[in-house]
């Protein structure tokens, strides 16, 4: 998310030296290019010295991940571009931050709660939450609002099995997901730049779809701290700002979540989030986005290229007003 006028970023103070001239050459070549849309504004990779980018090979290795059909074929995006370019606003607001201030950050122990609306409420140690299920991977295009764009092997925990698992009531419509609020661990959260802490929800349904997951990993091991480790959401037809991270408790619910963007900025981040290239965000068009690692944008696609999976969820519903 843009908060500030990007004039107000001051990348020369919070990147290495490095980054910031491979982005100051990104940014000429587009001028020059003059592509004209906000994908060419999306500032080039950070090059972030080596001994930022954990992984794959450092972190552990999660055993026995079953592949899916619902997985894409797409040329996956490299592990150190998408690992160091990250939204976490708790760790900092610049994309290459969170890799660096997320790096002592514990994630252990660490309690998750199923709170509200269910038959079986529960406060689980994560180890023990995640135990009972079967990990996949689940390779998916990954969209955020600010048009930069992914393909991420995640591994995660279908939310359908959770769902059924906890035996939700007949009260509950929706389910709010609630992140870590720790001020001490979070340097972003000792200021007032969002409502922490962060929130996300979903309706029911679209929480059990079958694209709906919790990821616990990527490319083949545990999440890094900056990705949202140990357990966060991915909805992969969504913006990516749905993807709440670090996860602490998921109550179910009668009524919509009001979720951290929402507040923030009611007219360009609504409840459904749906990846939509007819609806622009007020500031920027939403028709392109740009892949990591790659050069020229591409088209954006409707429910970043889900639509036979969920359409059916949206049906009858003006899009233009549910944004
Ligand atoms: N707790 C928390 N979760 C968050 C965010 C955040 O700032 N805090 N940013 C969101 C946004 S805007 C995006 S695009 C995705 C980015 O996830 P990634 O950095 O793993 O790609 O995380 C989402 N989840
Ligand atoms: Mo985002």
């Amino acid at each position: 998310m843009l908060i500030g006028k990007p004039a107000d970023i001051r990348y020369s103070e919070i990147t290495p030296r490095a980054t910031y001239l491979r982005r100051r050459e990104f940014l000429q070549a587009a001028s020059v290019a003059a592509v004209g849309t906000a994908a060419a504004l999306v500032p080039s990779l950070p090059a972030v010295a080596e001994a930022q980018v954990q992984g794959p090979g450092v972190l552990p290795k999660l055993p026995n991940v079953k592949t899916s059909a619902l997985s894409t074929t797409e040329k996956q995006s490299a592990y150190a571009d998408f690992s160091t370019y990250n939204n976490f606003y708790e760790f900092g607001t610049d994309k290459a931050s969170p890799a660096i201030n997320a790096k002592r950050f514990r994630t252990r122990p660490w309690k998750i709660a199923i709170e509200g609306h269910v038959a079986k409420p529960a406060a689980f140690d994560f180890d023990e939450f995640v135990k009972p299920y079967a990990l996949e991977e689940r390779i998916y295009r990954h969209r955020c609002v600010e048009t930069w764009a992914a393909v991420v092997p995640w591994i995660g925990i279908p939310m359908a099995d959770i769902v059924k698992r906890v035996e939700p009531t007949s009260k509950a419509k929706f389910i709010e997901f609630v992140t870590l609020f720790d001020p001490a661990q979070m340097p972003g959260q000792r200021d007032e730049i969002l409502q922490w802490p962060y929130i996300e929800g979903l309706r029911l349904d679209e929480a059990m779809n079958p694209l709906t997951i919790l990821a616990v990993g990527m490319y083949g091991e545990v999440l890094p701290n900056q990705d949202g480790a140990p357990i966060r959401l991915v909805v992969p037809w969504k913006y990516g700002f749905k993807g709440g991270k670090s996860l602490v408790k998921i109550r179910f619910v009668e009524s919509m979540p009001r979720s951290t963007w929402m507040i923030k900025e009611p007219p360009a981040y609504g409840f459904y989030a749906n990846v939509n290239p007819m609806v622009d965000h007020p500031r920027w068009s939403q028709t392109r986005e740009r892949r990591l690692g790659e050069f020229l944008p591409r088209r954006t696609t409707m429910f970043n290229g889900y639509a036979d999976q969920v359409a059916k969820l949206y049906a009858g519903m003006d899009l233009r007003r549910n944004y």
